[in-house]
């Protein structure tokens, strides 16, 4: 009997497992040191102020973003945890152009490829509002035992196997789906360990939250301007004016809509025909978590996890969050245009 009523990460990983037949404890192992990186990133970010990581790192990454050096920190810390898992055989990262193999016995042996955003929002970092990790697991489909290609990655957000977020905020939190639902657990850092905390998270159907940048306004398409005076005008039956949140880290404005109920939308814009946001590493794992939730998430037009990426760092428009809010946001896009 514990002494204590919580569950860890790993206790909850392996609780899981044991219900998936035939399931060998490859991806719980990857999830495992997904959480171990998740850790040191945090006691990184959380001296931000103290150590010598603020401030650019000097180098620019494939977005053409100055790199700051936590930036930098994270791709590190990640990369080599999901290298020493043996679980996967490649990743591809915002902070590099081209994928990244491991190329040692055990990794090419790995079933699982890796998504990552190591530290989305890092413009935010030495002004001390919230940042996150985005991950998002695949399958491989290349041969095991051989290194890692670009098919591997180019899949269909309908077939990552897992996905989450951690978000370095108030508290650290992680936020994962494996397909059967979101949990979330946060980051206890008197024994050092992640515990359940928001069980089988369901993201209310509508919300009172819209989150996008509005300075962008006059780059916007009419459906999008005209969706944004919907949210400002009063109804009491439909619980309008909704509140304006925009942080401008993706992590921290999904996960509190993810909560609190609410619509996310980075639309396509003049200057952005595709929006800005990544497809496999921000929008795809965001998609999933979403669903699981309960909620939405398309470019507009379609589900996002039923866009087939052309390439790595493609950029699609993300409108997400609860299921009525999303529907009603793509029926100003139809009527008004995008
Ligand atoms: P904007 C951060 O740089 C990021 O990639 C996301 O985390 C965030 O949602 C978005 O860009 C903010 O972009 O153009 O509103 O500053």
């Amino acid at each position: 009997m514990k002494g204590y009523n919580i569950t860890t990460l790993n206790e909850f990983i392996i609780r899981r497992q044991a219900h998936i037949p035939y399931a060998k404890g490859e991806l719980s192992n990857l999830l495992h040191h997904i959480g171990i990186a998740a850790k040191v990133v945090h006691k990184k970010v959380n001296k931000a102020g103290l150590v010598d990581v603020l401030g650019e790192a000097g180098e620019v990454n494939v977005q053409g973003e100055s790199q700051q050096k936590l930036d930098v920190f994270a791709d590190m810390q990640f990369t080599a945890a999901l290298r020493d898992s043996g679980e996967c055989c490649g990743i591809a990262s915002e902070e590099n152009q081209e994928i990244i193999t491991f190329d040692d016995e055990l990794s090419l042996d790995g079933n699982y490829i890796v998504c990552m955003d190591p530290l989305d929002g890092s413009s935010n970092i030495d002004v001390n509002v919230s940042i996150g990790t985005i991950f998002s697991i695949y399958r491989r489909i290349s041969p095991r035992g051989e290194k890692a290609q670009l098919i591997d990655f180019l899949q269909e957000g309908n077939k990552q196997i897992a996905a989450g977020y951690i978000i370095y905020g108030s508290s650290t939190m992680l936020v994962y789906t494996t397909g059967r639902g979101v949990n979330g657990f946060t980051l206890d850092t008197g024994i050092g360990e992640f515990c359940l905390s928001h069980v089988n998270i369901k993201t209310p159907e509508a919300g009172k939250i819209y989150s996008l940048n509005e300075g962008n306004y006059n780059k916007f398409p009419d459906g999008v301007k005209k969706y944004i005076k919907y949210c400002q005008e009063k109804d009491t039956e439909t619980n309008r004016p909704y509140s304006a949140r925009y942080i401008g880290s993706l992590v921290a404005d999904f996960h509190r809509n993810l909560l609190k109920g609410g619509i996310f939308i980075y639309p396509e814009t003049a200057s952005a025909p595709k929006g800005k946001l990544r497809l496999l590493y921000e929008c795809n794992p965001m998609a999933f978590i979403a669903e699981q939730a309960g909620g939405k998430a398309t470019n507009g037009d379609v589900r996002i996890m039923d866009i087939k990426p052309e390439t790595l760092h493609q950029r699609v428009p993300l409108y997400t969050g609860s299921r009525k809010m999303v529907e009603n946001a793509k029926k100003f896009l139809k009527e008004f245009g995008k």
